[in-house]
């Protein structure tokens, strides 16, 4: 007798989306944006069928590095698969990252915008990777007028112009601390060349980069610009010395590279590289929360489609109140994390449009490496139950399950990991003076005792921790930090802080057990115990 199980189908994931719908009808309602709805409805068919498709073909043709032709000649050519390639295509017609750029719904458009990179990136094969950087890159260039012509290629919806931008911030030194970079930029007569090693440069195709190198004499750090290649094609002094082994993002080509005097032009003042390139990543770490939203909400569209099809005991999955209960459970984790990452989305609309409060400024600094930082996570916990929501296939490679959990993990290491995100948190905490700002856009939403006596708590272990502290309690301020305003979000979108969602998610916990707790010089001989 065969044995067969009934597959989970996916529908139009923009109609059949409810909680998608509630959250437009109040923030990009279908009666004012009518054609951006029209379109997005067409976007959610195609992730389920075309681009689903041509994900799968990029996802099962990884890149491959050809560093010698026939004769010998060195040449480090990246073959990629032809679904890869049709990915810049449609990227450039969707206007992915041009919506952003174009702003003709005022400070409405990165709403739009990310809304299609939502429905698009778990059908992409991360193809937003390089739309990420192409977009960060758009905004630092925006602000430089020598480099009108390469931002028009980095906006433009016409696929024969559009470019795709690299971010170079790894050497062998570290990823975390960029400041080791040993990459030297010398002086030419006109510009500068650039020599190092690059350890992770994600997709190595892209036709320029936004690199860092110390200018020879100099201590700072600098912002470059590359094109990658000639007129004839060939790279530019750039030598591939190996593309990637890695867990996931099978289909996007991360190589290692030696610049070897490689042209490139400076971006903004000397030594303030940085600080120039933290314009691009705060835009790269606003799309690995949308990523990481996205691939929750594929996930879940999955298991709970899965759940109506598959009988265990008798009944179908969704009709054991406990494998709907623990459903119930990752929708409101999820809502959460859309409402914070679309917060995040909104108020870089209103900064980008000028229509930004203070309040809303400060906010969104403090949110940015928060949002990050909480939505990798908890895309990564969310993966892993969405594949054990599926039993044995969730195991199973050819279900395409597996590469959900694959491509989450790296979430949260990209872009800055969570540790070094809640340091990022803490400098524009007492640097940048953003808790104020943004306690007060939490206390606007909530009116929840239970929010807003977490509120209290954390100001009151803050005030009384000294930096020490403050550095060993980073990762869990954090969470408290996001949690108190996803709880506020999910009550201003439910309108009542008793409807299930805002209710469960106070319910799940806003503090951490041992919030700030913990002897402070317990853990070090400890773990070295331990260990040794
Ligand atoms: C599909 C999803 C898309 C994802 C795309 C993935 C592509 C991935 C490819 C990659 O490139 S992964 C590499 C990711 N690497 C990182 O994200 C770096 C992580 N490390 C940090 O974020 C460190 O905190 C940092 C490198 C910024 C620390 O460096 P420094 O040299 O110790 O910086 P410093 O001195 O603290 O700050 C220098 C200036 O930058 C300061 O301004 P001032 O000069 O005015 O004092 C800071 O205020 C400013 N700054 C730093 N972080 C900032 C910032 N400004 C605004 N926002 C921030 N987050």
């Amino acid at each position: 007798m065969n044995f067969y199980q009934t597959p989970p189908v996916l529908k139009n994931q923009f109609k059949h989306d409810s909680f998608l719908q509630a959250y437009l009808q109040r923030k990009f309602p279908q009666s004012q944006f009518p054609e951006a709805h029209a379109d997005l409805d067409r976007l959610g068919q195609s992730v389920v069928s075309e681009y689903l498709e041509l994900s799968r073909k990029a996802e099962s043709q990884p890149p491959i590095h050809v560093p010698y032709d026939a004769w010998g000649n060195r040449i480090d050519e990246i073959t990629v698969s032809e679904a890869w390639k049709a990915f810049e295509a449609i990227s450039a017609k969707e206007g992915l990252v041009a919506i952003g750029y174009a702003r003709e719904l005022q400070e409405h458009s990165r709403v739009y915008q990310f809304l299609k990179l939502f429905l698009f990136h778990p059908s992409s094969a991360m193809y937003t990777c390089p739309l990420a950087m192409t977009d960060g890159a758009a905004r630092v260039l925006e602000e430089q007028p020598d480099f009108k012509a390469s931002f028009d290629h980095l906006t433009s919806r016409d696929p024969s112009s559009f470019w795709t931008s690299g971010q170079w911030m790894t050497e062998r030194s570290g990823g975390s601390d960029v400041s080791g970079t040993e990459t030297v930029a010398t002086r030419t007569q006109t510009s500068f060349t650039l020599s190092g090693v690059k350890w992770f440069t994600s997709a190595t195709t892209s036709q320029m980069a936004m690199t860092l190198a110390k200018i020879e004499g100099q201590d700072k750090l600098s912002l470059f610009y590359v094109e990658l290649r000639d007129h004839s094609g060939r790279l530019r002094n750039i030598q591939v010395n190996r593309l990637k082994q890695k867990l996931g993002t099978h289909a996007l080509p991360t190589a290692e590279l030696t610049l070897l005097g490689t042209p490139a032009k400076l971006v903004g003042e000397e030594g303030k590289g940085v600080k120039t390139i933290a314009t691009l990543f705060n835009i790269t770490r606003i799309y690995n929360a949308c990523s990481a939203i996205a691939l929750m909400r594929r996930g879940m569209a999955l298991a709970f489609e899965y759940s109506k099809v598959r009988m265990a005991f008798g009944k179908k999955l969704i009709d054991h109140p406990l494998h709907s209960k623990t459903l119930a459970d990752l929708q409101v984790r999820y809502e959460a994390c859309f409402l914070l990452t679309f917060y995040a989305v909104e108020l870089l609309g209103k900064s980008e449009c000028k229509k930004i409060s203070p309040q809303e400024l400060a906010t969104l600094r403090l949110l940015i490496p928060l949002v990050k930082l909480y939505t990798a996570k908890e895309g990564v916990a969310i993966a892993s139950e969405v594949i054990e929501a599926f039993g044995g296939a969730g195991y199973i490679e050819d279900t395409g399950l597996p590469q959900i959990l694959r491509d989450a993990q790296v979430l949260a290491i990209w872009e800055g990991t969570t540790n070094v995100l809640s340091l990022d948190a803490q400098r524009a905490i007492f640097k940048e003076k953003s808790l104020g700002g943004f306690l007060a856009s939490v206390k606007d939403k909530t009116k929840n005792p239970q929010v807003l006596a977490s509120i209290d708590t954390i100001v009151a272990k803050m005030t009384a921790a000294d930096e020490t502290q403050l550095n060993l309690h980073a990762r869990e301020l954090s969470f408290a930090l996001i949690r108190v305003l996803g709880a506020a979000l999910l009550e201003e979108h439910y309108s009542s802080q008793s409807s299930y969602a805002p209710h469960r998610f106070v319910e799940l916990g806003l503090l951490s057990p041992a919030f700030f707790e913990h002897d402070p010089n317990g853990f070090q001989d400890y773990i070295n115990g331990a260990l040794t």
